[in-house]
């Protein structure tokens, strides 16, 4: 029997549904155990355990525990079958892998950043309109690089989706449900990427369970 693939994490994580893209993108099977790092469950002796910074996602493959999700994507892209999300030459992987530390880095405080001023203020600190602002110019400027990153290529890396798509298109999901989606994302060839993006069975499938 093959090992079992377990996710602790929840579906509204961002990192978590990266991780479940990629599952999807593989078609691999999954269980997925929750830990609501939102309501304070990463920081629960039983999650530190499995991840000593209390983050979600964590995989365990057969015994394998894996934290971090460019590690964890990594992994689970070269042990599944399927079409690679890592390109074969050095350049896009190059590209690749500059764009997730970029979402990784810059990307996904400022973005999330955005999403929280208007969707949970409350475990934001509250809501801080300078700060709003900032986070709104830096995850312009976070945007404007991974275009410029993709130049004439449909994908951030290529002809071909990559795990950096993965990992940008669930945070954007969340820049998309607040009133700052238009100035966030006018930004010159942003809407053929995302447009993309959405379109990908993997996007539609991990799509979250909002209460
Ligand atoms: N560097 C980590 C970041 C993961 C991360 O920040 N996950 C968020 C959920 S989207 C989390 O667990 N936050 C809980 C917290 O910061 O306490 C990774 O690549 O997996």
């Amino acid at each position: 029997m093959p090992d079992t693939l377990t996710v602790y994490g929840f579906d509204a994580s961002t990192y978590v549904r990266t991780v479940r893209m990629v599952l999807a993108e593989k078609g691999a099977a999954y269980s997925l155990v929750p830990v609501n790092v939102m309501a304070g469950e990463g920081h629960q002796p039983e999650h530190l355990a499995r991840h000593p910074f209390g983050k979600v996602p964590v995989l365990d493959h057969g015994g394998l525990r894996i934290i971090e999700t460019g590690a964890i994507a990594r992994y689970l892209n070269d042990v599944l079958p399927g079409r690679s999300l890592v390109p074969g030459n050095p350049r896009d992987r190059a590209r690749m892998d500059v764009a997730m530390s970029i979402v990784d880095a810059y990307g996904y405080p400022a973005m999330i950043g955005v999403a929280a001023y208007h969707l949970f203020p409350d475990l934001a600190g509250g809501k801080n309109a300078a700060m709003h602002e900032a986070n709104v110019e830096r995850s312009r400027q976070v945007l404007t690089e991974l275009i410029k990153l993709r130049g004439v290529d449909p994908w951030i890396a290529g002809s071909e989706r990559t795990l950096a798509d993965l990992f940008l298109a669930p945070i954007c999901f969340y820049v998309g449900l607040t009133d700052d989606a238009a100035r966030v994302f006018a930004l010159p060839g942003f809407t053929e990427w995302w447009d993309l993006a959405q379109g990908l069975q993997s996007y539609k499938a991990t799509m979250p369970h909002l209460g």
